[in-house]
């Protein structure tokens, strides 16, 4: 791999208080080689974290809307999406969950996931309460993005949630995440690879 090979990250979240450690996934993302994140959260997940400082670049759903002034002009969620490399979504709540499960598209995330090159990778990390997560539903929302559309999902882990409760619903660790999405990159590049290189080229090599 070259050291100067770069990756395209864009950091999708929604609106799980899980999203106070969005930071924290920018930074981890940030201390892997060749790796540039941009955020794009909720108008829910953003509550969340809209006084912290964040080392990434923040698109929300206003400048969707600032940003196009006449017909010309550039639509920000195809600009990102034409900018990615990977998608992910970290926090992932149980309502954007069905929301892409359906192929609903009403905010700035959502319309990026619809326009989405279904080559490129996505990586969704769900985080909710225990009693959301074992809902009948959320097996059956992520099978879809699984099955359907191949994304790969980084699964909740067991701790005491925001309302107190324990169990199982926690949105993994930021370090988790950011290895996860780093090995999927370098993944990626390995196929892609081979997919260029002829097979008898790949028997020479
Ligand atoms: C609502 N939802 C949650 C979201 C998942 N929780 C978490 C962790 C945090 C603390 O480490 C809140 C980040 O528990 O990801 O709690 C429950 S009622």
């Amino acid at each position: 791999m070259s050291q100067d090979r770069q990756w395209n990250v864009l950091l999708g979240a929604t609106g799980s208080v899980a999203s106070i450690k969005l930071p924290m996934i920018v930074d981890e993302l940030n201390k892997k080689p060749g790796i540039n994140v941009k955020v794009v959260p909720t108008a829910a997940s953003y509550f969340f974290f809209k006084d912290a400082k964040v080392n990434a670049t923040i698109h929300t759903d206003e400048e969707e809307w600032s940003m196009w002034k006449k017909k010309t002009d550039p639509v920000l969620h195809i600009e990102l999406r034409k900018w990615a490399d990977i998608m992910v979504i970290a926090p992932l709540d149980a309502n954007t969950l069905a929301k892409i499960a359906n192929g609903i598209c009403d905010n700035l995330l959502t319309s990026i996931l619809r326009a989405w090159d279904t080559n490129r990778p996505v990586l969704v990390c769900p985080a909710m309460n225990t009693n959301m997560w074992v809902h009948p539903f959320t097996s059956k929302h992520l099978s879809v993005l699984e099955d359907t559309f191949d994304f790969k999902i980084v699964a909740p882990i067991s701790k005491t949630l925001a309302c107190g409760d324990t169990g199982v619903g926690a949105m993994a660790e930021p370090e988790t995440i950011a290895a996860r999405v780093f090995e999927l990159l370098v993944e990626e590049d390995r196929v892609r690879n081979e997919d260029i290189i002829s097979p008898d080229e790949r028997e020479l090599a």
